[in-house]
């Protein structure tokens, strides 16, 4: 954490203040727009069972040919990065079974209370981490 804060606290310095409130504020509406997409039953926390819904509409998504496996070339169509860390063999190719595993870590990393369920302020500590922004 210590890391980030001198990475942010360098931005703050080069960067006139007015921009980086821009960045920062574009920023938290994506991760709380996030936020209000994967809690589907509108809880105000994350469920497990919320997430890997998530990750099972994206993985779809982004398995453009339906086979089953996100390849090369979809995952580089693919923006978002949660899914190029899910290929740990880097074979360039993420089965579903690696997907939701890496999604069922996200959660644990984000569940930093281990109370079972991700809240708003554990998500928007993380998730920006984890879509490494
Ligand atoms: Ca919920
Ligand atoms: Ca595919
Ligand atoms: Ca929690």
């Amino acid at each position: 954490m210590n890391k980030i804060l001198m990475i942010i606290c360098s931005i703050m310095l080069i960067t006139p203040g007015y921009v980086f409130a821009a960045i920062v504020d574009t920023q938290m509406q994506q991760v709380k727009s996030d936020f209000k997409q994967i809690d589907t039953d509108k809880s105000g926390f994350i469920a497990p069972a919320e997430i890997q819904t998530y990750q099972e509409k994206n993985f779809n998504e982004a398995d453009k040919d339906k086979n089953g496996i996100i390849d090369k070339n979809e995952l580089n169509a693919d923006k978002s990065k949660v899914f190029s860390k899910a290929d740990r063999n880097k074979d360039q190719k993420i089965t579903k079974p690696e997907s939701a595993s890496q999604f069922k870590q996200y959660f644990d990393q984000m569940d930093a209370n281990k109370d079972g369920k991700v809240s708003e302020e554990e998500f928007t500590q993380y998730w920006p981490i984890i879509k490494k922004f």
